[in-house]
Parts: C-alpha cells; structure tokens; sequence
C-alpha cells in the first residue's frame, strides 16, 4: 500500500469530515477531527487485515488465542500512527488544517478495559504478537464503562463512571453476522441413543454475544491482527406476554438482565469476590470465544480432530478458566466426540499464565452457583475433577495432603488454578522468582507430578510505545548513537552498544537534558490537571501501581515522613530538593487502601505547606492514574520504587517503563527486580530489604513489629507521628494499629517495620549518589542500555518457542 504524504492524507482526513460528519475542515472540530483521523488508520488497517487473514488462512498455520478480562490498551490513534509509520505526516496534515496535534491527540479517552499490570501487559502482547506476524486475536469483554475515573476530594478517593464508548468507539466495528449465543441456566435431560449418551440442556436463559472488533497494527509489518470485545445484548427486546398484561417493568427485566453482563469492568485487582455477575461475565466471555474459535477452525478444516495443532488458546490469569470445561462441552456435546478425544484435544489447546501468589486473590467459585448457573460445565468440572483426583492418588499413594492441596473440587468450591493446571499444557509464572514460587511453594505438588507442563516467561513491555513514541528525546540520542531505529526490533542486541558511551560526558550531559525537559513537560501537565507547582530541580521520586498494602506505599510514606520530621530538628540540613509522587487507585471495597490515599494527601497537604519544605521537599498524590498519564510521566521520572514485600510482587511491568525511561530503582529482590539486578548489579540499582526466604524463615520464627518500634527511636517517632496525623487534624491509628497489631490480619502483614531501615539505607545512598550528576546519569545509561530484555517482543518469541510452538519472524 502506498504511504501517506502530508497531503495525500490531508485529503484523506477532510474526506471523511465530509462524509461522515457532513462538514468541511474549517467547520470541524477536534472531537471531528479525532474521529476522522481514527477513521482514516482504521481503513488502512482494515484492508491490511483481510490480507493477513487470508494469508493465515492459505498456510493453515496454527493461530494464537489471548483470552483476558482485562485489555488496558490506553490511546490507539498516536500507537496506530506510529506502527503504522504515519505519525510524521499525520501531525503535519492536523498542523496543516488549523488544528495543534497535541491537542487531537489528547481528545482521545483512555481504552481503560483493565485494573492495573494483567491487562495492561495483555494490551502489549497484542503489539509484540502482531509485529513478530504471529496469527493471533485477543478476546474480551466490551465493558461499555471501563476502570472508573478517580477524583479526590477532601483528600479521599472518590469514583466516578467511565463512560469511554461516548468518544472512544472509533477505533470498534462491529460484526453481527458473528454472533454468537450463550445459555445460562436450565436443567439437563439425558437420554442413550444406541450407546451414544446424549445430554440437553432444556429450559435455560439466552444471551447474545455480539463481537465488536478492534484491529492491531503492528510495527514494520503489513501483518494485521485484531482484539475481539464481546458485548452482551438480549435476544428478545422486550417480553410482549409481559408487556401486554400491564407488567411495563418486569417485561424489560430479561433485557436488562442480558446487558448487565457487559456493563462493568470489576474494579478490584488481586482480590477475589464470588459474585454471581462476575461469574456470568466469564462464562459469557468464554463461552462466545471458544464457540467461535471452533466454529472458524470447522469452517477451514472439516474437523475438530486437529482443532490443538491448529490453535492454542493462552489464559490470562485464571479469569477465563472455564475454556477447559467449555471446550469439552462442544467437542463432546456439539461434535459428537468421545471423552478421551476431547481431553486430549482441550489438554493440548490451553495454557495457563499465573500472575498473582496471594491467597486473597486466587479464584474459588462455589459449587452452589456453579451447578445452577452452569450445569453442563459443572457437570464435566466434576469429571475432570474426578480423573484428575485419581491421578493424584495413584500418583500419591494416597497421601490426603497433596490431594487435597491439588483438588479441582473441595470444600464446596472449585478451585480454578488447580482446574487449570489439569485441564492446560502449560503453566507458567510471568518471571523467574515468581515461576519457582509456582513451581516450589504455591503449586508444589502438581508440579511434582506433571514437571514438564512448569515454565516461566518473564514479562515484558511494548517498548515502541513505552519508549520511543512517548521519549521522542531520548529515543532520537538512541537511534544516533546505536546508528539507527535498528533497536525497534531488535532492543537486546542494539540497546547494550549504549554501554560504551558510559565514559562520554557529552552524552551523558545530553541524557541529562533530555530527562530534564521531560520534567518540565510532566510538571507542565500537572499544573493543567492539577494545579500542582512541581519543582524541576528536586528529584522526581515516583511510586505509580495500583494501591495494595503489598505494594507498601505505607513504606513509602514512612520514609518520607522521617525525611520530613529530620528536616523540622534542622532546618538547614543539606538536602537535594525532593518530589515524591505517587499515583494509585484503591479497589472501592477496600478500606485499607483507601485510608492510604488519605494519608497521602494529609502527609502532602502539612509538607507542601511547610515553609521549611520550600524549594525542599513536596509531595504530591496524581488523580486518576491511568495510562495516558503513566506516558507523560515515565520519560520524566528519576527514582522509581519498586518496594513490594519480597516474594509477593510477582513481576512488574512499571518497573520495566521506568528502566526503560532511565530512571533508577530502589527495590526489593521481588519479581523481575531480581532479573532487572542480574544484568545491572548492585552498582547500577538501589536494592534492600529481606529476600523471599528471609521473609518466610522471620515469619515462622515469630514476626515481633512491636518490638522493632519500642526499639527503634527513629521508627517510634515516625509511627507515632501517622497515629497522629497532621495538620488537617485526620487521625490514623487504625493503620498504626495495623501495622503493630494486626486486625483479623496478622501485625504488619507485609513487614514494613522488617525492612525500614534498609530501606532509608538505599534512600540515603540513591539521594548521595544523585548529587554526582555525572555518575547518576551513568547509571541510568546503563538502566537504558540493559533494558532490552524486558520488550514484550523478547517475551512472545518465549511464548512462541517455548509453549505455543509457533514460528515468528526474527
Ligand atoms: C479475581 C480478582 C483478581 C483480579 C485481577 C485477581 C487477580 C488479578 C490480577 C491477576 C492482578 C494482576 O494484575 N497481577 C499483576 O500481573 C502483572 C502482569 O503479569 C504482574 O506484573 C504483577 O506483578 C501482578 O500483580
């Protein structure tokens, strides 16, 4: 296809302001111009797909499945410009119009279709799977309000509807002639025709799945993929028996109940709550997808009998577990097939990504919801759950431990990780820590037993986005001194050639620069949103991730507040000016998160009003972190903390963008920390704290916080000044409490107290080493140069080689 000139896509942009908005360039205005430029893309992706497609097609290669609830794909019109090698000409043709691109760009709402760190790497898989010319489609749910907007007021979090669809619905066509139906409910009735057993569902509730597709551009390839959303919608508009006796409300009831399913996203991330409704998504979800992977995989082959050489269908978390049983149901029940075939089939169709340890977090439905909502599928879990306990006992010897720990059924639940790991090929961890806890602690018997089906792939992020399209700057400095865009494909062997420029002080000058007009341009942005007057010269110190006490930004807090009260006893101590921002939702239903927020806010409200603090010390907390703002905020930052309780994090993806972005971590030995400190060593980050086992081996020796705050002045002081609170006379003993005492937890859960002071340790030396400007940018040179493993492009061609077994251009 030809490429676009300035012009030739001016008149492409004015095209569709005229045809589809009925007005000429002059009359337009932005949100027109958004969509029209939207329009212009998908078009050229569009036709690029129906190529790809039948290319797939002719050579029946096999195809790769990514099913997640959660898709956090953010903006697509800069990304598609971008991939699609645009940008430059699209700018100048907006320019060109009368309009300021910046502005178009900013317009766009945020795809918010996610939590936090399992959907945002879903949306990066998306690109890597679509450059490397893998033929693969994402699935998901078309949540009609995505994660909501978060305000604060009086210093607490507040949620409010994200309505994306109003403006963001460019980028989605839909498909009706690919809908599909999903059955809820009923009973079964069973019957022998010769020795065949047929089993029917009779009596259950219907549901529409009508798939909205969005198409992935990849980066220098004609390739095309595409994210399929399902959306819920009732068959039957109204229940005219209902409506004519008079019952207005309840003849609308079936409806209503049918689009509740694609409603909203769940905001809780790493915590698991059995609601019917969420149950009802994943089912539909699954349901949708798996009957339309056979339904094309019947089209193209005649057969079901090569369905697993021919698709792999990958899990994102447990969410989508149901696939297992889903597929047997229509391998056995709609293509007539045995149980053995159909295993073998499913088993060696799924594989399964675990990206959580927290017991709190792992999904366990009941038996009671699952046999009425379900009775088909509960009736083959309880099969699978029958062979595989047999398995297990065989295996075993009886043993009732390890077959209780491997159970698919127990207690009256269903155990989801465990149904995965019976009903999957693979199972892998999403870094090399968190894939040995797998393998020797949290899955320890099932790995025993089936060794061969335990693999890790580290995550990684899409680096042309989280790097070169957000960094202009630096990614200008990378190209000129690694001679070309070589690194946009091939980040691992072309991003080390910067380590020999570690001498050069002129490069490392320029590294600087590049950081600092990047804070200008954040601290530019968070005035517009905010208000906030950010200080260029302080460090920019940053802890941005969803809120969770494993994640300790009480720690973070701790800190600060020492730094605070040292600075209040010495007023002229010598301190390099300071800025810590942090940015995080909190789940609604979680109180403990929430009073964090508050913290925050009380803690930057008493400093940022100081006047010891001034040109010193501010803190600020960033409403409503999401994607969008993670772009104008990377390139800026300085610090990144990475402080999660060793063992509980079980990779990071924020710790990647910031390497990336060259700033340089503070961080525990957890998740891909401990990746990210193998290539750089201890010179090259700031690591502290207990290591994995050491937390364990403090925990079965009897964990003591108190005794650590009767003994430490310093801590005492700190923690004595959180009960108390600040200026605005907001008390917080129930996290003091907390911390030394626990509440229906055990006292300080997540050893805070443990590791304080290591970690004013690596503050202490992050903040001494920032005063050398040339040693620090050294360090971050480095952080740049080593960061290539961590592309998500490195992390499809594992999953290509390792568990899909599919080829991949190189
Ligand atoms: C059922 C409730 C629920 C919802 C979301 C449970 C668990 C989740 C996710 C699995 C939580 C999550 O996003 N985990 C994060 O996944 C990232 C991508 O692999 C990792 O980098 C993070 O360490 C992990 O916390």
């Amino acid at each position: 296809m030809e490429k676009y000139t300035k012009e030739s896509m001016r008149q492409a942009i004015c095209d569709k302001l005229r045809l589809n908005f009925g007005c000429t360039e002059e009359e337009a205005t932005e949100a027109n111009m958004l969509k029209a430029c939207a329009m212009v893309l998908r078009d050229r992706m569009n036709a690029q797909y129906v190529d790809s497609r039948q290319k797939v097609r002719k050579k029946q290669l096999r195809r790769v499945h990514y099913m997640s609830m959660e898709f956090l794909m953010g903006r697509s019109l800069m990304k598609n410009a971008y991939n699609l090698g645009v940008l430059e000409p699209m700018k100048a043709a907006i320019e060109d119009m009368g309009f300021k691109p910046a502005r178009i760009f900013d317009m766009e709402p945020d795809a918010g279709l996610g939590n936090g760190g399992l959907g945002r790497l879903a949306a990066c898989y998306l690109d890597s799977l679509t450059t490397l010319e893998i033929p693969a489609r994402g699935y998901s749910i078309c949540y009609e309000l995505g994660i909501f907007k978060q305000k604060i007021v009086d210093g607490q979090q507040i949620e409010l509807p994200d309505n994306w669809l109003d403006q963001g619905d460019a980028w989605l066509v839909p498909k009706p002639e690919d809908v599909e139906e999903v059955h809820f409910g009923g009973t079964l009735r069973e019957f022998w025709d010769g020795d065949h057993l047929h089993i029917i569902n009779e009596g259950y509730t219907r549901v529409l799945a009508v798939p909205c597709d969005m198409t992935i551009a990849g980066y220098e390839t004609s390739h095309t993929n595409s994210l399929r959303l399902w959306d819920a919608k009732s068959p039957t508009p109204i229940d005219m028996g209902l409506f004519n006796q008079g019952e207005y409300v309840k003849a609308g009831e079936e409806k209503a109940m049918s689009e509740a399913i694609a409603k909203v996203l769940y905001p809780e991330d790493n915590h698991y709550e059995g609601k019917s409704l969420r149950l009802r998504q994943q089912y539909f979800f699954v349901s949708a997808t798996v009957q339309s992977i056979v339904r094309k995989h019947i089209q193209n082959y005649g057969t079901v009998t090569n369905f697993h050489e021919k698709n792999v269908i990958q899990i994102n978390d447990t969410h989508p577990a149901l696939v297992i049983p889903e597929l047997m149901r229509i391998l056995m029940d709609d293509a007539g097939i045995s149980w053995d075939e159909a295993w073998h089939i499913t088993v060696n169709s799924v594989a399964y990504t675990n990206h959580t340890v927290l017991a709190e977090a792992l999904e366990r439905w009941p038996q009671q919801l699952m046999q009425t909502l379900l009775p088909r599928i509960w009736q083959i879990i309880c099969e699978i759950a029958r062979r595989w306990q047999a398995k297990a006992t065989d295996f075993y010897r009886g043993d009732e431990s390890k077959i209780k720990n491997m159970a698919v059924i127990w207690d009256g639940e269903v155990r989801m990780a465990n149904l995965c790991i019976a009903g999957g090929m693979a199972v892998n961890g999403v870094s090399a820590l968190h894939s040995d806890i797998l393998r020797n602690d949290v899955f320890k018997d099932a790995c025993r037993m089936e060794p061969e089906k335990f693999k890790n792939v580290t995550n990684g992020i899409d680096h042309r986005r989280w790097l070169a399209e957000i960094n202009p700057g630096l990614d200008s400095l990378i190209c000129e001194l690694t001679g070309g865009t070589d690194y946009l494909r091939h980040p691992g062997t072309a991003l080390p050639k910067l380590d020999k420029f570690a001498g050069d002080k002129q490069v490392l000058a320029r590294l600087g620069e590049i950081k600092h007009a990047n804070k200008l341009a954040f601290a530019k942005f968070a005035k517009k949103e905010q208000g906030f007057i950010l200080n260029t010269d302080a460090i920019f110190d940053v802890q941005v991730k969803r809120l969770h006490e494993y994640k300790r930004q009480l720690l973070n807090v701790m800190q600060i507040i020492n730094l605070y009260l040292q600075l209040r006893d010495n007023p002229n101590m010598d301190l390099h000016p300071h800025t810590f921002l942090f940015g995080a939702k909190a789940a609604p239903g979680y109180a403990v998160a929430k009073r964090i927020i508050r913290l925050i806010n009380s803690l930057a409200d008493q400093i940022n009003s100081d006047p010891i603090c001034k040109d010193k010390l501010q803190v600020f907390f960033l409403e409503n972190y999401r994607v969008s703002m993670a772009e104008v905020l990377m390139p800026a930052s300085e610090v990144s903390q990475q402080i999660s309780t060793a063992g509980k994090e079980a990779s990071g993806t924020g710790n990647m963008k910031f390497m990336m972005n060259g700033a340089l971590t503070i961080g525990t030995l957890d998740g891909a920390n401990v990746e990210m400190h193998q290539v750089l060593g201890d010179e090259n980050m700031f690591l502290f704290g207990l290591k994995t086992e050491e937390v364990k081996e403090m925990r079965d020796t009897g964990y003591n916080p108190y005794r650590l705050y009767s003994r430490d002045a310093t801590l005492h002081r700190v923690l004595d000044q959180i009960s108390q609170g600040f200026k605005d006379g907001i008390r917080y003993d129930d996290l003091v409490e907390r911390l030394l005492f626990g509440s229906g937890s055990p006292a300080d859960e997540y050893m805070l107290l443990a590791d304080y002071p290591s970690y004013c340790d690596a503050e202490r030396r992050m903040m001494a080493t920032y005063r050398d400007s040339v040693k620090w940018n050294q360090m971050s040179l480095h952080n740049i140069a080593r960061s290539g493993i961590f592309a998500a492009d490195r992390s499809i061609a594992d999953y290509a080689d390792t568990i899909w077994h599919v080829p991949y251009k190189k």
